[in-house]
């Protein structure tokens, strides 16, 4: 043919800038000449994908020809942050593209910050799939990520008067270069409806789902390039459509605003990505966005494992994988079942058993209020056929826990699907638990806590279900896009293997004492603050000492998390510096960022406090440059990776027991910072591989602080009375000093932290943080030997790469090869 279908393969920097001239004109039609950064952005991304489809289109055709197990990641929840710098990246043009654009007269970092953040997650958990779908195109892993294409991702989060104050984020509003909107495969998903049941040919009953609500899925392809490698895997994020433009029964009725109101609340399902809330039960549209997503995706899928294997469903589980990111996406268990059993009709047993080796769950929280649970109702009415099978499921998996414990009542009671109660409710964990092959916690620790407490009955009746996965991040992003002073450093002096090869970081041991070395860590690291330093002041118009301690807690704010802890201790270092402001106490410069859920008013109450302590702090003439307490508004990627270089103390600081795993802990660690935290989540794992003299652990272990739960061996205003420095810290929020002489605007925190029921357990571990806190200040005096410490963090935190996570989840979990 005389088609070109050649990929676009740049050879030279001049290559690189025609083809980002001919995107400025034909595709934007800009006049070279005046095109602006957002034009010459948007001309480089696109130029990105061109390179990119060539290695797309050969990567799949590869998944073809060798009749590959593809693996499918299930999540709600993908937090891509922003892609140029990590396409330019994996592609290995990282230089080039920086000389070409420079050539044409601009500077890649203006460009950069033109592109919007895709925030299409709340946290950890979205963030996690992210550098999965990076390692999963790095180790060559035959995988999707599916998803929804949220039109509004996470809220932004301003802050007003020192209020954090929420507004939609609508990344898209200039669209997105990065994805390829398709037209097909289009696929319908049902909802509401009834059932009705009939005798098939062989006599059987089997049921039809009728009269349904019907949405449309349309696809949209993202590309995800793996590092240097030339493969390029997809993720496809689902968009809701009316079915039909208009809905032609309103229409035919002359009901014209019935008929529009149809269509908007069908494409509803796509528009938001639902915030971390408390309470999510109850609520309809959440229940759609899992099944519309699930739906789309598993017609999808069928339809790619039919073009090999008709409708012989025996290789099912050979040929497919599905790894559900927490249970958001569980509903898939019984729309396998009903793909199986109403469309293709097999058996419950045969269909039963493909399910259960097709999936697996990871679960991410051990917070009992977290746990996914919907009403009976509300399932029955939004997929009514879903229920029965939910039930029949159930019914099967009694019967098998009654033969292992007759008479067992509070047993089955315990582990029944179905919650019972003035209102019953399905336990979609329980539900993941029974229709997976392998059920995951994320970090050892927390692995441990799910088999021996909140799913021990569970993890007695299936012995070898659960197992531990520890999470990771990608070095791609977290060192070398982030931090590419550091990333020279090091590849300078170890070469560059560590990129693809985190445990060559080890080398690094060598340099640890190298004065030199340890010199040029220093710099980067000011340099690294200086930069962060700059985007403070823009953001919050607060003035800081690069020199200071920056010491950094940035996550979501939750009170398991914390951030109040961190709070008392500033306000402890503040009075302790305004009364002895002889002693040799390091400057700090004290930095939160994070969004609290816009129905968690104690959160919201807690970013106030914080703010509060930082008006009250920074203007205060006595402390001069020596305390800053910024908090940095809208917390994102983007933001991280200006955050996590710059940081010199990481507050990993959660009670013990509550944090599944943390993955910002390994991100500070990867980037020289040192960790001040307790025995929770990774940062077990983190102590470790850097070693107890290489990091910060205080506080009560999780044995500890369950044990103090049931037994309260001391109470939280003992302490306040014993302990003078803690007394004057609680006087000093009581008599309003942070809240202009209003001693009862923060009273819900006093009330928390001063109640014999505090399940976080603030006061129990606060002498024992100060006491840390303490150690921290004298560790940095020496300046020498906390250099040396960072380095040894850096090198040793090979374990925490997400290619690590990644290729134990294709060994142990989905069985397909790696590098493939
Ligand atoms: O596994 C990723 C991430 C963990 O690192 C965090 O410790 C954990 O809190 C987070 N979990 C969630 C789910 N919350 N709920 N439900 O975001 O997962």
């Amino acid at each position: 043919t005389n088609v070109c279908t050649e990929p676009f393969c740049p050879t030279s920097i001049d290559d690189l800038k025609k083809n980002i001239l001919h995107h400025v004109m034909s595709f934007q039609g800009r006049d070279p000449e005046r095109a602006g950064n957002s034009d010459i952005y948007k001309a480089l991304a696109y130029t990105m994908r061109d390179i990119m489809t060539g290695k797309w289109i050969e990567t799949q055709k590869t998944y073809y020809e060798k009749e590959k197990k593809r693996v499918y990641y299930l999540s709600l929840e993908f937090l891509i942050g922003r892609s140029l710098s990590n396409a330019m990246i994996n592609l290995g043009i990282y230089n080039e593209v920086k000389i070409a654009v420079e050539e044409l007269g601009f500077d890649l970092n203006d460009l950069a910050e033109e592109e919007e953040d895709a925030a299409l997650g709340n946290g950890g958990l979205g963030r996690l799939a992210a550098c999965f779908m990076d390692s999963i195109a790095t180790l060559k892993i035959p995988a999707y990520g599916y998803g929804i294409r949220y039109e509004y991702g996470l809220f932004y989060q301003q802050l007003i008067d020192g209020y954090q104050i929420e507004s939609p984020d609508n990344w898209l509003r200039h669209g997105t270069p990065w994805e390829f909107d398709r037209k097909l495969p289009v696929f319908s998903v049902q909802f509401y409806g009834r059932l009705s049941s009939y005798q098939d040919e062989n006599g059987s009953f089997r049921v039809r789902w009728v009269d349904t609500e019907d949405v449309m899925a349309i696809p949209c392809d993202i590309m995800i390039p793996g590092y240097k490698n030339d493969h390029v895997v997809n993720m496809r994020l689902w968009t809701a459509r009316a079915s039909r433009e208009l809905d032609l029964n309103f229409f035919s009725r002359g009901d014209y605003i019935g008929a529009v109101q149809s269509k908007v609340s069908s494409e509803t399902i796509s528009k938001v990505l639902y915030p971390p809330d408390h309470n999510l039960a109850g609520q309809e549209l959440r229940l759609k966005q899992q099944y519309f997503f699930v739906a789309a995706t598993f017609q999808d899928i069928m339809r790619r494992y039919k073009k090999k294997e008709n409708s012989n469903f025996d290789k099912f589980s050979n040929r497919v994988a599905v790894q559900l990111n927490d249970t958001h996406p569980a509903i898939a268990i019984p729309e396998l079942m009903r793909l199986l059993l109403d469309v293709e009709g097999l058996n419950w047993e045969k269909a039963w058993n493909i399910c259960t080796h097709t999936f697996a769950y990871t679960n991410h929280t051990l917070m009992p209020e977290a746990l996914e649970k919907w009403t009976v109702e509300m399932m029955g009415k939004v997929l009514p056929r879903h229920l029965e099978i939910i039930f029949e499921i159930n019914k099967h998996f009694l019967d098998l826990v009654k033969m292992q414990y007759p008479g067992d009542v509070n047993r089955l009671r315990a582990m029944s699907i179905i919650e019972e109660g003035d209102v019953k409710k399905i336990r979609m964990a329980h539900l993941a638990i029974v229709g997976s092959h392998s059920v995951n916690g994320v970090a050892e620790l927390h692995t441990k806590l799910l088999k021996n407490n909140l799913f021990k009955s569970f993890h007695e009746f299936y012995p070898g279900k659960f197992n531990s996965k520890t999470n990771g991040i990608t070095p791609r992003r977290w060192l070398k896009l982030a931090n590419p002073a550091l990333s020279t450093l090091i590849s300078d002096h170890i070469g560059s293997d560590w990129v693809t090869d985190l445990d060559k970081l080890r080398d690094l041991e060598n340099f640890a004492d190298d004065t030199e070395f340890c010199k040029q860590w220093q710099e980067v690291k000011l340099g690294n603050k200086k930069r962060l330093a700059s985007l403070i002041e823009k953001e919050c118009g607060i003035v800081v000492n690069p020199h200071a301690m920056f010491d950094v807690q940035v996550k979501r704010i939750h009170e398991y998390k914390r951030q109040l802890l961190n709070c008392l201790h500033v306000i402890a270092l503040y009075h302790r510096m305004l009364r002895h402001p002889e002693e040799n106490l390091v400057p700090r410069c004290i930095i939160f960022a994070g969004k609290a859920a816009p129905t968690y008013w104690k959160a919201k109450l807690i970013v106030k406090l914080i703010t509060s302590i930082g008006e009250v702090v920074n203007k205060d003439p006595r402390i001069g440059e020596k305390l800053r307490v910024v908090f940095l508004p809208n917390y994102n990627v983007s933001q991280a990776e200006v955050i996590m270089p710059a940081a010199d103390l990481s507050e990993q600081i959660s009670t013990a027991g509550t944090e599944a795993s943390g993955t910002g802990n390994m991100k500070f660690s990867l980037n020289g910072a040192l960790t001040i935290g307790t025995l929770d989540g990774a940062n077990i794992e983190i102590l470790e591989e850097v070693g107890e003299e290489n990091i910060f652990i205080f506080g009560m272990t999780a044995a500890e602080a369950e044990y103090e739960r049931l037994n309260v061996s001391r109470s939280p205003r003992s302490i306040c009375d014993e302990n003078s420095v803690i007394g004057a810290v609680m006087d000093s929020i009581q008599n309003g000093s942070f809240s202009r002489g209003d001693g009862e605007f923060f009273r819900p925190l006093v009330d928390s932290l001063l109640s014999e029921h505090d399940p976080y357990l603030l006061m129990l571990d606060l002498e024992s943080y100060l006491e840390c806190q303490g150690r921290v200040n004298d560790a940095f005096l020496d300046h020498q030997q906390w250099t040396r410490k960072s380095i040894l963090n850096v090198a040793r935190m090979g374990k925490f790469s997400s290619d690590r996570t990644i290729r134990q989840y294709a060994e142990e979990i989905w069985r397909v090869p790696v590098n493939g």
